[in-house]
């Protein structure tokens, strides 16, 4: 069976091009990745995707035809796409490979927000998704915006029935002792915790709160990967994290 691996994240935190890296790694190491552009308002990708939503639908037609504006045809094409969804299907059957790489739209809510999402995503082979949430490294860098990526992931993940694998994108931008206190927030709250309430932040007990909660929801802590699309860095951890969730081992030869 073929997984989807959904690239999802905040707009521009690295999806597209994250999708042409993962699967240039891939063609190197002999595992084929197939490229699919969800995103019919994207006016430039990285990448020549192999399937493509435009083929089918374009936010400028949608604005002109139905005389929306930018905001309301994003809305009006994601609505749309779970309609072209059996056509997408058929076209993602025709191949072989056995990773599709979905490069999902830029505004994080189109995808995560709307219901017809959910049955994009059933139509294409619900059972066999999994989603890749990056997390922008500028916003993880700063206690509360970590705080907010993490309940944006948790949102994300009660949205869709589906494993999760939590990426760390763009982590050339980091210097090391912010990568590792990102590393740290993720694998154990409590020290979250603390450098909310050391910081003096504004709102800081309504983050503490937050984490609090979450604490509760990721209670062994979240290993997070590290990955950089530039330097072609964290690519194979990425593919060990999707053979342990789809086949529980990290043997590379699985597939
Ligand atoms: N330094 C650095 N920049 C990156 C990396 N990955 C992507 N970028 C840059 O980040 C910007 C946004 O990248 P995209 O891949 O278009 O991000 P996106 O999430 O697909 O963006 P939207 O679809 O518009 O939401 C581009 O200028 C990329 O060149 C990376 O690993 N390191
Ligand atoms: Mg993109």
């Amino acid at each position: 069976m073929p997984v989807n691996i959904y690239m999802v994240g905040t707009a521009g935190c690295g999806k597209s091009t994250l999708t042409n890296e993962f699967k240039l790694w891939m063609e190197i190491n002999g595992f084929q990745g197939i490229t699919v552009n969800l995103d019919p308002g994207a006016e430039q990708l990285p990448y020549q995707p192999d399937i493509d939503i435009r083929d089918w639908l374009s936010l400028a037609d949608v604005m002109s035809e139905y005389g929306l504006g930018p905001n309301g045809a994003q809305i009006a094409c994601a609505d749309m796409m779970a309609l072209n969804a059996p056509d997408l299907r058929e076209v993602m059957d025709t191949y072989e490979g056995h990773y599709f790489l979905m490069d999902t739209p830029g505004q994080i809510e189109l995808f995560a927000f709307r219901r017809s999402s959910r049955e994009l995503v059933s139509t294409l082979g619900a059972s066999e998704s999994l989603m890749v949430y990056l997390f922008d490294p500028i916003l993880s860098k700063q206690p509360t915006g970590f705080v907010s990526l993490l309940l944006m992931a948790v949102t994300t993940q009660v949205r869709f029935d589906m494993p999760y694998l939590p990426v760390l994108s763009k982590s050339d931008l980091l210097t090391g002792t912010e990568l590792e206190d990102i590393m740290g927030w993720a694998g154990d709250t409590s020290s979250l915790e603390s450098v909310l309430r050391e910081g003096n932040i504004r709102n800081c007990y309504a983050s503490i709160e937050l984490v609090k909660g979450l604490n509760e929801i990721i209670n062994e802590g979240m290993e997070i990967i590290p990955v950089s699309s530039r330097e072609r860095s964290g690519m194979e951890d990425i593919y060990t994290g999707v053979q342990s969730i789809f086949f529980g081992c990290d043997d590379l030869e699985s597939y």
